[in-house]
């Protein structure tokens, strides 16, 4: 399957659902997501060329460039991410 063509999901995922399993991959617990956790979310969640998305989906969502996804940037994370078609795996 070419990866530009957004997989098909049986049910959208709200926001607060993707926000929800992004955070369980913070780590060390500080509250924002590193480029390596956003990593291994993506890659959990079944996307392909993860490590790619992660820093694309970084360099967009990271507002205050500060190089973390912190919680105020997770609703721009979660618009970027889910043109992958997030799932629950
Ligand atoms: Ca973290
Ligand atoms: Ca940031």
């Amino acid at each position: 399957m070419p990866w530009f063509i957004p997989r098909r999901v049986s049910h959208r995922l709200s926001e607060e659902q993707v926000k929800g399993m992004l955070m369980k991959y913070d780590k060390n617990k500080d509250g924002k997501l590193s480029k390596q956790e956003l990593r291994l979310a993506f890659k959990e969640m079944g996307l392909h060329f993860c490590r790619w998305k992660a820093g694309k989906a970084l360099r967009y969502a990271d507002k205050n460039g500060d190089g973390y996804i912190n919680e105020d940037e997770m609703s721009e994370l979660v618009q970027y991410a889910s043109r992958w078609g997030l799932s629950i795996s």
